[in-house]
């Protein structure tokens, strides 16, 4: 039973063959290398596997020959090498492929062995979804880094995980059984995912060790058929605490050797492992201020270790200090332009600024970084959250797509041309080479992989996404509701008309106006506490007292942020009259009188969007009860259980803020609700 969660939208689940389906379905299967651990080997297997369990037909698989109604996969090499020169062969960059079903038989060629295997998910994609349309098209990537993180502690811990334990790390060592490890590569081949760094960016030094690396070394091996790489995070202090020297500045001798040797042992066992995720000088983390050496510097030390392997830094935007609240010029949200505009042209061109989508920290909404449009001679990445650390913990259903595409799709104007985040930051803006996306995951041993079955929309989207940003929200999902829950069409309408409304509804119960989320933000990061926001050094402040509320982040009066962006759109959120609502309070101080665009006052926005929002996901638990034995009944069982408290802990967030705001704010609820009357 297990197994309905592991395979994730990997199904293929049996379909009925029509007589479309039994005209088109190749008789045989040509895998061009018979090198079993190859991608493209592993790919003939996934077709020949994905055929039985869909279609109950056996394909054999050879590869060597090229029949004319088989299907063939691999690199166009391979095919030119097997199958004779090609008229009119696709143009690929890396990692792309060219699938066409419209000729005889089926042709599945990757500009490498990796592209091979995603044209070959890409057509069982298609086959599960009964969809036998003649096709014959490439694609390639939007960028080349198409990343995962994984924030998992060498004890087997996961710092904000919601799925059990690691699947790689135990008791300070890699775990001997890596059959999980293998999984989840190919969940990510499917998706075209390329790399995963497995342990948190809170490294720990020991991560390093002789026996470790070796670890990793295995790690790396069942990755490596499905094309993806390893990628690990380091701790900046490493040469000192397991090296035993006495500094771990940058620009020492010592140190420089350090880093050079151990990449060199790292690459001895892991030729093709993908570079190092830095985080430094960020929320106690080590880094080279210590030695009054810039961030640069730091950067650049990894890069220079790595450059004859051709491995990448990935080197974290997200730093920033602690604050002084009673300093009203303050302001966290302005740190990572702060710390890094000034170090624009001074990385080595393997090194990738990793920026979080929002300047603060994965809030329900917030504005996009204006790191973005402050870079032009270094190479960007996006960062998201699969993981819901800050929106429901995978106990609430949260499609997040909408939300990335706010950034994704938002045109930052730099030098009033047109410049979407998406052009940014896969390099197409400012030319940059090297670029992409980077998403927390955080997988672990539970057999949902996340922890919930419906979290696993945003972890397929996120892929999509990645390799092409300007793909569809619900289109995507459309596709992941079909590969996990079958082709019923009320399962696809409800399913898809609960994951849309659940991003406005979980803002609505909790932070609303670009508040932020008005989570607990001192320790869990769950359920409602507006309170925590403020009186602290964190920076994440509301300033919320008994008659106003929002942050003046304005250049004229406040700290000064609006000014990070670019004339345009530094003047649209300068002016409370063109700011938008959803983020009036991110860049505003003002009363809780202030009528919005809405025409609503902010008090009464606030009461009426909460109880619109639990009213929402009360919802969510009787849609997904009309769908009752269409499900299998443990999914459904186990979803209907997490919709039944979302129900209930929508209205627990709902009461605890209207309540916060009406106590604070003494402004009765103009429908009666909040308060005694
Ligand atoms: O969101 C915060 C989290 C930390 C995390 C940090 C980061 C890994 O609360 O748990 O540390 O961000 O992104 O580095």
């Amino acid at each position: 039973a297990a197994e309905n969660g592991l395979k994730g939208w990997l199904r293929y689940e049996s379909l009925p063959c029509s007589s479309q389906c039994r005209r088109n379905l190749p008789s045989g299967i040509v895998a061009l290398n018979a090198t079993e651990t190859s991608p493209v080997y592993v790919a003939g297997l996934e077709l020949q596997e994905g055929l039985k369990d869909i279609y109950g037909s056996h394909a054999q698989i050879t590869h060597s020959q090229c029949e004319t109604d088989s299907v063939v996969v691999g690199t166009i090499d391979q095919y030119r090498q097997t199958c004779g020169r090609m008229d009119e062969p696709p143009e690929l960059d890396e990692d792309g492929f060219w699938l066409s079903t419209s000729g005889q038989g089926v042709q599945i060629l990757g500009q490498n062995e990796r592209g091979a295997l995603y044209g070959a998910f890409e057509y069982l994609s298609m086959l599960a979804q009964g969809n036998f349309s003649e096709v014959a098209y490439s694609t390639n990537p939007s960028a080349p880094v198409r990343w995962v993180n994984q924030w998992d502690n060498m004890d087997g811990s996961i710092e904000r995980g919601y799925g059990g334990e690691s699947i790689f790390f135990k008791d300070g060592g890699i775990v001997n059984d890596l059959s999980r490890a293998a999984q989840y590569a190919r969940l990510l081949a499917s998706i075209r995912i390329n790399a995963v760094v497995v342990n948190n960016v809170n490294a720990n030094a020991t991560t390093l060790t002789p026996q470790n690396i070796e670890g990793l070394g295995r790690i790396a091996d069942v990755f490596r058929p499905y094309g993806v790489q390893l990628g690990i995070s380091l701790n900046f202090a490493t040469p000192q605490i397991l090296g035993g020297l006495s500094t771990y500045d940058p620009l020492n001798k010592c140190v420089i050797q350090w880093w050079t040797n151990v990449t060199a042992q790292i690459y001895k066992r892991v030729p093709d492992m993908a570079g190092y995720l830095v985080k430094a000088d960020s929320e106690g983390e080590p880094g080279p201020e210590t030695y009054n050496r810039t961030l640069a510097q730091g950067a650049n030390l990894f890069a220079k270790a790595l450059q004859p392997y051709g491995g990448i830094v990935m080197f974290r935007a997200f730093v920033y200090n602690q604050l002084n609240e009673s300093n009203w010029k303050a302001d966290r949200a302005k740190a990572a332009v702060d710390f890094f505009k000034p170090l624009d042209g001074k990385f080595e061109e393997n090194v990738i600024v990793q920026i979080k989508y929002g300047p603060i920290d994965f809030q329900v909404r917030e504005p996009t970084s204006p790191l973005f449009a402050n870079l032009f001679h270094t190479n960007t990445a996006l960062e998201v959250e699969v993981t819901q650390e800050y929106l429901g913990q995978q106990s609430h259903l949260l499609y997040l797509p909408p939300l990335w595409k706010t950034v994704m799709d938002f045109d930052l104007r730099v030098e009033r041309q047109p410049s979407v985040v998406r052009d940014i930051y896969t390099g197409k803006r400012f030319n940059r080479k090297l670029g992409g996306s980077a998403a927390v995951v955080n997988v672990g041993t539970n057999a949902t992989w996340l922890g919930s079955h419906l979290s696993m929309s945003n972890l397929y989207a996120y892929g999509r996404l990645a390799w092409d940003p300007t793909e569809d929200a619900q289109e995507i999902l459309e596709d992941w509701i079909r590969l996990t829950f079958g082709l019923d069409n009320k399962v696809l309408q409800t399913l898809t008309r609960m994951s849309m409304e659940s991003w406005p509804a979980y803002e609505n119960y909790s932070g609303n106006l670009g508040i932020q989320t008005l989570t607990d933000i001192l320790y869990t990061h769950y359920g409602p506490n507006p309170a925590s926001q403020d009186n602290n050094g964190w920076g994440q402040w509301t300033r919320a007292n008994h008659k106003t509320i929002g942050m003046d982040r304005t250049v004229s009066k406040g700290t000064g942020y609006t000014g990070q962006y670019p004339a345009e759109v530094a003047a649209i959120y300068e002016n409370l009259d063109t700011t938008p609502d959803n983020l009036v309070l991110w860049f505003h101080h003002v009363n809780y009188t202030h009528r919005l665009h809405s025409g609503k006052t902010v008090i009464q926005h606030f009461y009426d969007a909460h109880y619109e929002g639990a009213v929402t996901a009360q919802t969510f638990l009787t849609q997904w009860e009309s769908l009752e034995g269409k499900v299998d009944p443990e999914r459904y069982e186990d979803i209907r259980r997490r919709l039944d408290y979302q129900t209930g802990h929508s209205i627990v967030w709902r009461d605890a803020i209207v309540n916060f705001y009406h106590n604070l704010s003494r402004i009765p609820d103009e429908m009666k609700r909040v308060g005694n009357h």
